[in-house]
């Protein structure tokens, strides 16, 4: 024990803050929340907790720390691959498994290089912290690999979500900025993905008897930033869309959610995507919003610190540096809150005691963990 508390010594010095004495606490008149900020991450870009309450954090330049809030302390997680972060690359989304007890493994996604050309994939090792503090995922695997790679450095989504029964790993590839490629059968790129834990395709998926890459769940998608699951089973997606076209979609088996043939939106470039429309075979979002939120990360709320917002899905809001909150109501969706944070907020999370956690999506000192807790 005394070895563990003398190498953490350190890490606590060069930590920013902890949660107590040197936390900034700010109430805003107009939200129903206060915000505390936790500590400063260098652009942070997803988080999700142990079950003792520590956090592990990734960032985008390629490091994954594991974050105490009792305390401030950090400490570094080996055994990441190398990570190509130009452009939109980041270490990206991380979640544990569904028998993490048991099986300690962390899924996590990246962008890299191969071959001159880049992608986005998903890996998998287990958590090992030793004695002296000293942390590491082992035996890390890749587990799937976007197809194909290609040049650029834009959308690759990288969203993890499990199936609420552990079965199931669902993930997305976004279309890279290749606009055609999501309606391509073959490719996952536009896609959301359903995986078997192992990384292989899931047997029976929707559309693999007629021809399509086996993987593949839904179609027809951009930049799909966040996944979750709702308390009734329900996939809620999140995605940057077009110019006047981000939304939020029921996702659904086999269904095509339009992009880049429908769009509510328009092209950046000023090119018309036709609007959704009743009966031409394409799925409609749920929510969309002109002007638009620039979706981040996505979190289904089921904590019972904010009793009013359960059965909420809560979004980081990126140009609109904003916090978005959508009701749900069995299949239906309304937008609710958009509260004006004043940055770029890039992932959201819930707390083990209900709070909501965010993520800033800015560089040191600019990426700040934020703690949301009931203005009282
Ligand atoms: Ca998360
Ligand atoms: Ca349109």
């Amino acid at each position: 024990m005394s070895r563990t508390l003398i190498s953490a010594l350190p890490l606590l010095l060069i930590a920013c803050s902890g949660e107590g004495a040197n936390s900034q606490t700010t109430t805003m008149a107009d939200k129903p929340f206060k915000t505390s900020v936790i500590a400063d991450f260098d652009s942070p870009w997803a988080m999700t907790f142990l079950p003792d309450g520590r956090a592990l954090v990734t960032e985008k330049a390629g490091d994954m720390i594991l974050f105490d809030p009792k305390n401030g302390t950090k400490i570094p997680v080996a055994g990441i691959p190398k990570v190509d972060s130009a452009g939109q690359g980041a270490l990206m989304d991380v979640v544990l498994s569904p028998r993490f007890a048991k099986d300690k493994a962390v899924y996590f996604s990246f962008s890299e290089e191969r071959d001159g050309l880049k992608g986005v994939a998903l890996a998998k090792g287990a958590f090992n912290q030793a004695s002296d503090g000293t942390t590491k995922l082992d035996g890390v695997t890749i587990l799937f690999r976007a197809s194909p790679y290609v040049d650029g450095d834009g959308h690759y989504s990288g969203r993890i979500a499990f199936s609420p029964d552990g079965k199931y790993l669902f993930f997305t590839n976004g279309e890279r900025q290749k606009f055609d490629p999501a309606q391509d059968p073959k490719s996952t790129l536009g896609k959301v993905l359903r995986l078997n834990l192992d990384g292989t395709p899931a047997a029976n998926n929707p559309l693999s008897a007629k021809g399509f890459n086996p993987a593949i769940w839904s179609y027809g998608h951009r930049n799909l930033l966040g996944i979750a699951f709702d308390k009734d089973g329900r996939l809620w997606e999140q995605e940057m869309g077009p110019k006047g076209g981000d939304e939020v979609n029921l996702i659904k088996p086999g269904l095509n959610y339009g992009y880049p043939k429908v769009s509510n939106g328009s092209h950046y470039d000023g090119r018309d995507i036709p609007d959704h429309a009743p009966g031409d075979g394409f799925e409609a979002p749920k929510v969309w919003w002109n002007p638009v939120i620039s979706p981040g990360g996505l979190l289904y709320y089921s904590g019972d610190l904010f009793p009013q917002w359960k059965n909420s899905l809560f979004i980081g809001g990126l140009s609109s540096q904003s916090l978005v909150r959508v009701k749900l109501n069995g299949e239906k969706a309304e937008k609710a809150d958009q509260w004006d944070m004043g940055a770029r907020i890039r992932e959201v999370e819930q707390g083990p005691d209900g709070a909501l956690w965010l993520l800033e999506d800015g560089g040191k000192s600019q990426g700040r963990m934020l703690k949301l807790t009931p203005a009282g």
